[in-house]
């Protein structure tokens, strides 16, 4: 073996590239490694960080167990064997938040972190928003895309994270002022074993924080120790926690403004605002920016989003439901909805246990299911309709609706069986339904 490295970069990805970015800038030269043998920075890492070497192909152990420090990506478990070897032989592996964290800690800035199974770039969206409006000096980033370390090419006060339960996995020394988890549902199994072990990977964002706000409604958030904390939920709160009381969003018992005036759709969505709301406030941000920015956002694309009318039926683009969670908080939301509502769902189920989708399926008139894993959500729903495309499944959908109904894209799954990512899937749906409007 040539050459000996103490700095060695596991994947390269966005989350390896700035990573490389960040300790060549610390004049450190690290060897990165991928499985992939072709992984996607490697032309940016050739031009960029021509002093820097890659194996691409897979991980070579002879190097790993000769580091000081892996910093490992975030789609790369940390289960991988190479890896656990380098876990058991104490050699130091953390993710690109954690060498974040503590470059951060030499800084009086503040961080916001924000996890949970869903919700999470809807409310880091709101956050940035509401600090937009505020005029603070602040970034966004994370697992929401522009990986944490490149946040720091340009400082600021305020920082806000997205941060996946794969990030936090490797991530000890954040000292946020407040951090979130939103709610807690499957997602990702075939990374755990259990719901229990995916639940603490994201609960150890809770001891990594000033305050600990959680979900009053979903059990599963709770700190498990005591905390300087707060809550958000739909129901009344009590003292300084935020939540709903006669058709207002409130803290305590001051009114903040009538939930009709909140822009974005759907109770799952009041609770991201109110959730937005707490965030910005304990980093001192005043409640007429948290107001401006409820009244007019309206939502991310992908994310139940309604994308024509055709025929006075409305077709939804829920693309980004990619867990169950996601599709039942979609389906509940269209509660009020008084016509038929055909969805369509399937794809890769990461492992889930889709049963928990039955309930909600009651709600649904007719379902068409595609993908990988579509047949087991047929099979929860008697006269499912298969189909193998999206065009044939749009299709379907316009033959059976009439007016005053709605057809939903949350197919309650990963998209990656039949598209690059769930942008391509959503893109998709919707130029089928613009098509239609054409004929
Ligand atoms: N991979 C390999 N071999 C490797 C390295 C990666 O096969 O050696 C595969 C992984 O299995 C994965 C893909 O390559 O499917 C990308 O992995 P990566 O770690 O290189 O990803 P990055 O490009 O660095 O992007 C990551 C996050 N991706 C993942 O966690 C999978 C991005 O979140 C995030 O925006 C970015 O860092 C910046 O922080 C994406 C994501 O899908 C949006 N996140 C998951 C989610 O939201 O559900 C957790
Ligand atoms: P994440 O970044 O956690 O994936 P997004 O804001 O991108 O969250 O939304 C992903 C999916 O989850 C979308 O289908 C969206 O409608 C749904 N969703 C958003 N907020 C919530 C919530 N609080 N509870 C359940 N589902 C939600």
């Amino acid at each position: 073996m040539a050459q000996q490295y103490s700095h060695i970069v596991l994947g390269l990805g966005a989350t390896g590239l700035s990573v490389v970015r960040y300790l060549c800038a610390q004049g450190i030269t690290p060897l990165v490694m991928d499985s992939r043998t072709q992984p996607p920075g490697a032309d940016t890492l050739a031009t960029e960080f021509p002093q820097v070497e890659l194996i691409a192909g897979g991980f070579d152990c002879r190097y790993l167990v000769q580091a000081e420090q892996i910093v490992i990506s975030p789609g790369i478990a940390c289960e991988t064997p190479e890896v656990r070897v380098a876990f058991d032989m104490g050699i130091e592996v953390i993710g690109d938040v954690e060498l974040f964290a503590r470059e951060v800690s030499k800084t009086d800035a503040k961080v916001i972190g924000i996890t949970g199974s869903n919700g999470k770039t809807t409310v880091t969206t709101l956050v940035g928003e509401i600090a937009e409006a505020s005029a603070c000096s602040y970034a966004v980033g994370g697992n929401i895309g522009v990986p944490a370390l490149d946040l720091l090419l340009a400082p600021k006060d305020l920082y806000i994270l997205e941060l996946s339960s794969f990030q936090l996995e490797t991530t000890h020394s954040l000292c946020c002022t407040v951090a979130t988890c939103l709610n807690i549902s499957e997602d990702h199994m075939d990374r755990y074993s259990d719901l229990e072990s995916y639940r603490q990977a994201k609960l150890k964002l809770y001891d990594q924080t000033k305050m600990v706000l959680f979900n009053r409604e979903d059990p599963l958030t709770f700190p498990n120790h005591p905390a300087n904390q707060n809550s958000f939920g739909l129901d009344m709160p009590e003292v300084d926690a935020w939540g709903i009381s006669s058709g207002m969003l409130v803290q305590g018992d001051s009114h903040i403004m009538p939930v009709s005036d909140v822009a974005l759709v759907g109770s799952h969505n009041h609770a991201n605002v109110l959730a937005a709301m707490a965030l910005t406030t304990a980093v001192g941000i005043k409640r007429e920016y948290q107001i401006q920015v409820a009244k007019a956002f309206s939502g991310l694309s992908h994310r139940c989003e309604t994308v024509a009318d055709v025929d006075g039926v409305t077709y939804i683009n829920d693309s980004k439901a990619t867990n169950v969670g996601a599709t039942v908080a979609a389906i509940d939301g269209l509660n009020d909805h008084l016509g038929e509502l055909i969805l369509i769902a399937g794809g890769d189920s990461k492992g889930a246990d889709l049963s928990s989708l039955k309930p909600v399926l009651e709600k649904v008139s007719q379902l068409i299911t595609l993908g990988r894993d579509g047949d087991k959500i047929a099979a929860l729903k008697p006269d499912s309709i298969k189909v193998t495309t999206m065009a044939e499944a749009v299709a379907a959908a316009q033959e059976i609706a009439t007016a005053g109904d709605i057809v939903i894209l949350s197919p309650a799954c990963a998209s990656l069986d039949m598209y690059p990512n769930y942008m391509a899937r959503g893109d998709e749906f919707r130029g089928l339904v613009e098509a239609l409007n054409e004929h």
